[in-house]
């Protein structure tokens, strides 16, 4: 299958398939047809997401902007081990569902995040003495249990997420320290014989340059192809900070990957800057998610770009970095930014 048909796969994955053509007339008397971002990426055959929670969804208005503008969604933290085994072997997908719900509702192609990472783990799991064949059992398990609930539904699975210090070091986490490096290719293996279809990743935050950190990822992915792991994509999340320098190796680090042969996704993309926003900072973050948006589009094998979040009232920013924020391409009150017109320009041209 040629692989820049992402879309094709994703429409055929949805129940009711993407609308991709479906462009709804706009204000102006329907002379103009008002492109979405999820309808102009389509066109690229490519998907333009935006991370939800339920909390969000609750908000009517913030929800119908997400379903309208949005033609894929991940769920911010519902689908973590601690909200899915809160318990050892108990799994509560309630909250995972109602996003996968309103995915599938909307037509949205769905990414799962995430099977494994050492933050918001449960109790049980972080508090145990286990020895490796008992971390091992629980590992495959959960795994196993979660994205065969998804089955048919995750168009994608970030299975190991972060797994690398900044020097491209393994970081200390308790799978690592009790199982090795090989409970990554263990984790991707059991991940795909749960769902032989979903699309499995690593993923990672900065790694969208080239530098240590993506280089031991390179090197990852390239030995887990060789020894014929189930792997299928990279992600580079994207949480960039204008006061850091805009990333500028980020089109030939992803096209690095691709030439690897997997997909490659921008799947967690914010620009905070140090506040108060300003309209040239704004100028700046609109460049910033402008040049996001056409490196994914020049790597034939870049399948989509996912925001974390899209409004400002939502974002996790603030709360993480005091005095940061204004990330997103909406504002706290869900009007469109600068960087909202300068990424459906990207996406038009
Ligand atoms: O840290 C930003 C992201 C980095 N990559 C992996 C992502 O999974 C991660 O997402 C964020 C969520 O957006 C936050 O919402 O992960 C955070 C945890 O590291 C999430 O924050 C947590 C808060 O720490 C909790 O206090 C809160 O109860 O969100 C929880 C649910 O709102």
């Amino acid at each position: 299958m040629a692989h820049r048909h992402a879309l094709a796969a994703l429409a055929a994955f949805a129940t009711a398939g993407l609308v991709l053509t479906a462009v709804p007339a706009s204000a102006d008397g329907g002379r103009r047809p008002a492109k979405t971002l999820g309808e102009l990426a389509a066109a690229k055959d490519r998907y333009f997401g935006a991370a939800t929670d339920v909390v969000g969804l609750a908000d009517a208005e913030y929800a119908r902007q997400l379903a309208h503008e949005f033609n894929s969604t991940t769920a911010g933290n519902e689908l973590k081990w601690y909200a899915t085994e809160p318990q050892q072997g108990v799994f509560d997908f309630t909250l995972g569902d109602q996003v996968v719900h309103f995915a599938r509702k909307n037509n949205m192609v769905f990414r799962g995040h995430t099977l494994m990472w050492h933050n918001q783990l449960p109790d049980w799991l972080t508090n145990g003495a286990w020895t490796a064949d008992q971390l091992r059992a629980i590992l495959k398990n959960h795994i196993t249990q979660e994205v065969r609930h998804y089955r048919g539904k995750a168009y994608s699975w970030d299975v190991v997420n972060e797994p690398f210090n900044e020097d491209g070091t393994y970081r200390d986490t308790i799978f690592y320290r009790i199982l090795g490096p090989g409970y990554i290719a263990d984790a991707f293996r059991w991940a795909h014989e749960a769902d032989p279809h979903a699309k499995l990743y690593l993923n990672d935050y900065n790694v969208e340059y080239i530098g240590p950190k993506s280089d031991a990822y390179h090197a990852l992915v390239k030995s887990l192809k060789a020894e014929g792991v189930p792997i299928h994509g990279m992600g580079f999340q994207g949480h960039l900070a204008l006061q850091y320098g805009y990333p500028t190796t980020l089109q030939e680090n992803l096209q690095r990957f691709a030439d690897l042969g997997v997909d490659v996704a921008i799947t967690e993309l914010d620009i905070r800057m140090l506040l108060p926003a300003t309209d040239d900072k704004l100028a700046t973050q609109a460049k910033w998610y402008a040049d996001v948006t056409k490196a994914c589009l020049a790597v034939r094998r870049c399948v989509g770009i996912t925001l974390w979040g899209h409004t400002d009232k939502y974002s996790w920013i603030p709360a993480f970095f005091p005095g940061e924020g204004a990330a997103l391409p909406y504002d706290e009150n869900l009007n469109p930014k600068p960087a909202y017109y300068a990424i459906r320009d990207a996406l038009s041209q």
